[in-house]
Order: structure tokens, then C-alpha cells, then sequence
């Protein structure tokens, strides 16, 4: 045997886990399974792949069923089409199963996007049947076909029906069309480069497979602070070709609108909502769109918010404004999601009865029953702006005569970007399963939806996000959007095993440290329902505890020197409290049910009120950033301590994410702490808060070249101050430091 020959059957038996990943494959990789296994499968696996149609969905199905097989069991399907000589995986709708007659037809119903995963025994041979009532039903069958036997579970003998929680499973991605992504950490756009649609949309392609593996069903492809060219006739050719490339996924192609577009597009001098030019103007440019893209999904609109155009103008309701856009959809089956995150940026902070938490149920309530049967009202889970921790927002369940869906955010942009790791589905998960006990009766807010909306913001980073970790955002999500009774367990585990294999260490280290990882940032970040404590006007990332106040924005934590929180009782704050249903109102209002977790979003309390937890409020902030930081270093241990059980380069990746994470969550301890003291005046009882034995400060160091100049704001470096600009040598106590001049020195 030659050196060459040795070195490839070396290559060939390494273990699948340790040969280098991108995370671009996130978690469709179908990784090798252990020989055993993989063999197990194979005695039960037909060696045919059949499909009775050239739907393209179905042709998906197939061409992902004989990828996937090859990938995880070294078999090769075989692809056929038409009705089946011998055993086979069938693939197909209910009525082309009917049309082939037995021993195929199965007696019984699915809604749409559902699907039956059935075992045929019949006249000697096997069939496994994988249908719906439509194409897209039979793709997510194949892929969850494709799960199962990644996860290890039996495909013996199936019969197993499963259907979607909602209809709509929507993404949003807030892209502009010049490329960049508004609160996007995983690079540039996908779908959108310097004014028109890339050249390559493989990324697109390999995104709507993404989704499709999770059932999601509808993608808007740009910012919902929408650029009205995108409406324009010259651009739907551009439109129409990201449909064609979502299309054999199942995928079909939104859009976010600007409301003011009759005007600015359309040359009308007016976009009144009940004007009889601006609804020919919509009708007519929405024929336009489904005549280039006749399985256009709908719209996404934020009206009326931020600067952005809406009713307001003349005086009309969100009503007037979602029906006239409804109305042109109607003819052809599309949606409208009209954003319920509606609120004043410009309110007096001066003013303790204002509150923007308020602005939601305030804006929309009253509008009940007013709204077109394809309006949906898209409302965030919280009723301020997708904070550390928020209650669930009062207008989900509130709506009895409209249809509502929950708007959850993937990318995480109050929640530590691309660079803390914080997974969501456990804060989803509080939300989903909160009891609004509107109805006099149990109501979880996940069944008042009708649909789900993920703002994903995907970009062309390896793996999509900038963070290998954060994939697990946009699964759980959508595996949320399909089945909301889900575990966070369930879905973390299912996610690691498909994204870095089934070694059971590896698998119980990701899962607790993704499961305690949003309590963790909440912990340095904003606990107690302070919500995260950060440049709230800026770039949501780093820590500014005073950005929050003293600006229209209504982000308030009302932090004075005697005490802390917004005091949204109905006795004596905003009212906010008042629009939950009775039931929940009292939990609320009274300091004696109110959680520990939400005190300071619901009552103005004073930094010596003592919580359930038997601390005071003050102490809590500083033991929670210690506890915080402290947890953030044991996630960077247990990810050292399976090395070798990653491959190399996801291992790196996260570990140089994890000890970044490390530092910042040190900065956030002791930016907020040393606020917190310096607000109230009270000490750390356990004397660590503003003393820091051992450590050197820059500015008391004896530096050449440095300047020391204060830092704004000034919690974010130790004492205020921050030493800048190129030195090279730094004597302090113990000794010397040469470092290299800044590169913008
Ligand atoms: C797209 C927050 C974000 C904005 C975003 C807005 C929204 O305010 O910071 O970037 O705008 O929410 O959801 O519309």
C-alpha cells in the first residue's frame, strides 16, 4: 500500500465529527452514523425512492431523502418515478396516492403543510409512505423522515401524522437593498447587493432548504423600514427571481411595504387609505406582483412607527390602512401582516404616566373586529421592543375579532448580537406558554396565534449568523412555529445532535449551557425586568445604564438615588397593568404575587425593597452580575472540556466567541454594579462591587505617549477613564509592557 493509499483510509475512517465544518450546513449536515446504526436503518429502508409527480417540492423531497441517506447511512437510493415495481419510499400528495389506487390509498385528512408518514405492507413488499394534502406537506415529511433517523429514532413501522400549529410560519428579514442588514450580525445580505438581487442566489436557495426543514412557509426579503423601489416595476423582475429560487422549497416570497408608496412611487399626490386613486394604485401594483410571482406570499407593514409613514397622516385608523392593502390581496389568496409595534418615540420622559409599553394595546384594542379576514396583526412578544426579559405583550389574546400572530426576533440584537451566546427558546417558551386567562378560560398566548414570525436576518457569514450557536435561534424557532408544546429541552437537544453529532457528552454539555445561556445574559445584562441595560439609541450592544433615561424613546427604568423601576400599577403608575384581564392584572399589580424576574418593569420600588427571594433589590443587581459573569467563564471551561468531540474548526470558533463573551460579561458586571452603587450609595455586602484587589488601572499606570480621557458613558471603563492613542510602554507597578501602536494611531 502506497503512503497516499494509507493517508485516504486514514481520512475515511476518522470519526465525522472531527473533520472541519463551516456550520454552513447547520443542521442538515447528515453526518455519518455510528455503523451499527446506520445498519439497522438499511435493513428497513426500501432501496427505491419513488414520486408520482414533477412537482417541485416533491422533487426536493426526493433529491434531500437520497442525499441525507447517502450522507448518514452510505446508501444510495435509488430515484424512480411512477407507480413503484417493488418496495419503495413513496413520495406524494393523498390524491396521487388515490390515483394509483392500493394498495397506496390511505383513508384519511391532513390540513395543509401536514403530514402522514405511513409503512405499507403489502403482497410482500414495504412501503414507506410519506404524504400530504399538498406538495410542500410531503417535503416536510421528507425531512422530518430525515430526522428521525439522524436522532436515532425507529422508522420500523410508521404511522404518524403531524400538522403545523399555524398556518403562517413566516421569517422577516430586515434587508436593504443596498446589501447591509438592519440588525444583522451575520454579514451582508443574501438576497440584495448595491440596489438589485445578487447575481449567485445559491445562499438563497440553500436558506429557503433551510426553512423548509422547519416547516416555515413564507420569507420577507426586505427591512420593514421599507424602501418603496422595491414596489417599482423595474424591481419585481428581481423579486420574482429570489421566488423562483425559494419555489422547490415550498417557500414562498413576501414583502415589507412603505405605506406612503402611492405617492412616492406611484406619482399620486395623496396615500389616504380610502382614497379612490390609492386603491386602484394598490390593486394595480398588486396584480402586477402576483402576475410575475403568482405564489407571492403578501405584505409585512410598519406604519405609523419610527418615522415611518401611516394613517396618522390623515387622520385614518391601522384599520383603514391594512384593509386597503388586504383588499388588493384578497383575489389572491395573500396576507397582510400589519405590525402591531406602534408607538410615540418622541414622549415626554418627564411625564411618570406615560409609558410606550402601553402603546400596542392602546393603538389596536380598540380596533377589534375592524380588520379584513386576511389582515394578521404581527405583534412583538413583549410590549416594548424584544428586551432581556418582558412580560408577554397584553395585545396578544386581547384580539378577539382579528387574527394575531406573535413576532419573535432570531437575531439578537438586544441580546448580545453575534457575540454573546444566548439562546431564545426558553424566553419563547415563557411567552408561548403564558396564560393571558382572557375568555374565562386557559388561553397560552401560543393558542391565540395564528401565525408566527421570525425575524431572522441571516447574512453571507459561513454560518449565516456569526455565531455557530446562534443557528439554534432560527430551529428553535421554527420548530416552535410547527409544534409551540415543544420542550426548550426537546428542541436544544434535537439541535445539537444534528448540528455537532450524537456523542452523549457533547450533547449534555451544549444543552446546559444553551439552556442557561438567556438566564445568564439576563443575569449581567438587565435582571429584575430592568430590561437590557444598553445603548438603547445606538447600536444595542454594549452597556450605557443612563441611555435608557432622559430621552422620548420610553425605555425607562426610573433608576434615582433612593429607588428603581416603572411604576405601571393601576393605583398609582401608567396603567399598564390594567390591560391584562383581571386575573393577570392582580397577579401583577400586587408586589406580593409579582415575580422576582419582573418587578422592576411593573413597580418603582426602592433598592432596599426585599424580594422573594429574600434580597433586596440592590444586592440582587449585584449578586446577579457576579453570578452572571461567573457563569459565562464555567460555559468557556465545560466548552473546553469537549475538545476533540467538535471538529476543529467550530471548536475555535467557539471557544474565541465564548472567551470574548468571558470579558464582556466582566465589563457589564462592573459597569452596571458600579452605577447601581454609585446611584444608591449602598455597598456590595459582600465587598466586591467598586473594589478590585490586584487590578491596575490604565490610567494610574505610568504611561508614555497615552493620554487619559474620560469615557462616556462613564460606567463602561473603570473609574470613567480610558487611556488612548500610541504609547508603546507602559511601567506599572510589577513592571514593563511594550505593545505595538494602534493601527490608527
Ligand atoms: C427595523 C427596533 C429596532 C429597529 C427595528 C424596529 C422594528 O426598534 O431597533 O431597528 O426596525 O425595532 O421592529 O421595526
Amino acid at each position: 500500500m502506497t503512503v497516499r493509499v494509507l493517508l485516504l483510509s486514514a481520512f475515511l475512517v476518522l470519526p465525522p465529527a472531527l473533520t472541519a465544518e463551516t456550520g454552513y450546513n447547520a443542521w442538515l449536515r447528515y453526518a455519518p452514523l455510528d455503523e451499527a446504526v446506520a445498519r439497522r436503518y438499511s435493513e428497513v429502508l426500501p432501496a427505491a425512492i419513488v414520486t408520482l409527480s414533477g412537482a417541485a417540492p416533491i422533487q426536493s423531497a426526493q433529491q434531500e431523502l437520497i442525499a441525507g441517506i447517502r450522507g448518514m447511512l452510505g446508501r444510495n437510493l435509488q430515484a424512480v418515478s411512477g407507480t413503484p415495481a417493488g418496495s419503495a419510499i413513496v413520495l406524494a400528495t393523498l390524491t396521487e396516492l388515490r390515483q394509483a389506487g392500493t394498495p397506496f390509498v390511505l383513508i384519511g385528512t391532513l390540513p395543509a403543510d401536514g403530514y402522514w408518514l405511513k409503512t405499507i405492507n403489502a403482497s410482500g413488499r414495504r412501503y414507506i409512505v410519506i404524504t400530504a394534502a399538498n406538495d410542500r406537506g410531503v417535503l416536510y415529511g421528507a425531512f422530518a423522515m430525515l430526522r428521525k433517523i439522524a436522532l436515532g429514532e425507529s422508522i420500523a413501522d410508521l404511522d404518524e401524522k403531524q400538522s403545523p400549529s399555524v398556518p403562517a410560519r413566516w421569517v422577516n428579514e430586515w434587508n436593504n437593498l443596498d446589501g447591509t442588514i438592519e440588525r444583522g450580525y451575520g454579514g451582508r445580505s443574501i438576497f440584495w447587493d448595491d440596489g438589485r438581487s445578487r447575481e449567485n442566489l445559491d445562499r438563497v436557495r440553500d436558506y429557503a432548504r433551510m426553512l423548509a426543514s422547519l416547516g416555515i412557509n413564507s420569507c420577507a426579503i426586505n427591512n420593514v423600514n421599507a424602501d418603496p423601489r422595491l414596489l417599482g416595476s423595474d424591481f419585481i423582475p428581481h423579486v420574482a427571481r429570489i421566488a423562483d429560487a425559494f419555489r422547490p422549497w415550498g417557500v414562498r416570497v413576501a414583502l415589507a411595504i412603505d405605506f406612503g408608496s402611492p405617492r412616492t412611487l406611484g406619482g399620486l399626490d395623496t396615500f389616504h387609505p380610502i382614497d379612490p386613486a390609492v386603491i386602484a394604485w394598490w390593486k394595480f401594483k398588486v396584480d402586477e406582483i402576483y402576475r410575475a410571482v403568482p405564489d407571492f406570499g403578501g405584505f409585512v407593514l410598519k406604519a405609523d412607527s419610527e418615522g415611518r409613514v401611516g394613517p396618522s397622516t390623515y387622520g385614518r385608523t391601522h384599520a383603514d390602512a391594512a384593509n386597503v392593502v388586504a383588499r388588493a390581496l384578497k383575489p389572491h389568496g395573500g396576507v397582510i401582516f400589519y405590525r402591531g409595534f406602534v408607538y410615540d418615540h418622541h414622549m415626554d420622559w418627564t411625564n411618570l404616566k406615560n409609558d410606550r409599553a402601553r402603546a400596542a394595546y392602546d393603538n389596536f384594542h380598540e380596533l377589534d373586529g375592524t380588520f379584513d379576514e386576511n389582515v394578521i396583526i404581527q405583534i412583538k412578544n413583549g410590549p416594548i421592543d424584544f428586551q432581556v426579559r418582558e412580560p408577554a405583550s397584553p395585545l396578544l389574546g386581547a384580539l378577539d375579532k382579528t387574527k394575531e400572530a406573535i413576532e419573535l426576533q432570531i437575531t439578537q440584537e438586544y441580546l448580545g448580537q453575534a457575540r454573546h451566546l444566548v439562546y431564545l427558546v426558553p424566553m419563547w417558551k415563557e411567552t408561548l406558554d403564558f396564560d393571558m386567562r382572557v375568555r374565562g378560560g386557559r388561553t397560552p398566548v401560543k393558542k391565540s396565534v395564528s401565525g408566527f414570525v421570525g425575524v431572522s436576518n441571516v447574512g453571507l457569514s459561513d454560518n449565516w449568523f456569526g455565531n455557530h450557536m446562534s443557528q439554534a435561534n432560527l430551529y428553535g424557532f421554527g420548530r416552535l412555529a410547527w409544534n409551540p408544546d415543544l420542550s426548550a429541552r426537546q428542541i436544544t437537544e434535537e439541535w445539537t445532535r444534528l448540528t455537532f453529532g450524537n456523542d452523549s457528552k457533547l450533547v449534555e454539555t451544549i444543552t446546559r449551557i444553551q439552556l442557561s445561556s438567556w438566564r445568564t445574559y439576563e443575569n449581567y445584562t438587565g435582571p429584575l425586568g430592568l430590561q437590557t441595560l444598553t445603548d438603547i439609541v445606538g447600536n444595542h450592544y454594549g452597556v450605557a445604564v443612563e441611555a435608557s433615561e432622559r430621552n422620548g424613546w420610553g425605555q425607562w427604568h426610573r433608576a434615582d438615588e433612593r429607588s428603581v423601576g416603572m411604576d405601571r400599577t393601576v393605583a398609582t403608575g401608567t396603567g399598564f397593568i390594567g390591560q391584562y384581564s383581571s386575573a393577570v392584572a392582580r397577579f401583577y399589580e400586587s408586589m406580593e404575587t409579582c415575580p422576582d424576574d419582573l418587578i422592576l418593569f411593573m413597580h418603582h420600588v426602592p433598592y432596599t425593597h426585599v424580594l422573594h427571594s429574600g434580597k433586596t433589590v440592590i444586592q440582587f443587581i449585584y449578586d446577579s452580575h457576579y453570578e452572571g459573569a461567573e457563569t459565562v467563564a464555567r460555559y468557556l471551561r465545560e466548552w473546553k472540556s469537549i475538545k476533540g468531540r467538535v471538529d476543529d474548526r467550530r471548536y475555535r470558533e467557539v471557544l474565541a466567541q465564548l472567551e470574548y463573551q468571558v470579558g464582556q460579561a466582566m465589563v457589564w458586571r462592573d459597569a452596571v454594579s458600579n452605577w447601581f452603587l454609585h446611584a444608591s450609595g449602598i455597598p456590595d455586602s459582600r465587598g466586591r462591587v467598586g473594589r478590585y484587589p490586584g487590578r491596575i488601572e490604565a490610567e494610574s499606570m505610568n504611561l508614555s505617549g497615552y493620554v487619559t480621557t474620560p469615557v462616556t458613558p462613564w460606567e463602561a471603563a473603570s473609574s470613567g477613564k480610558a487611556s488612548r492613542n500610541g504609547a508603546l510602554t507602559i511601567t506599572f507597578p510589577h513592571g514593563k509592557l511594550t505593545a505595538p501602536p494602534p493601527l490608527a494611531a
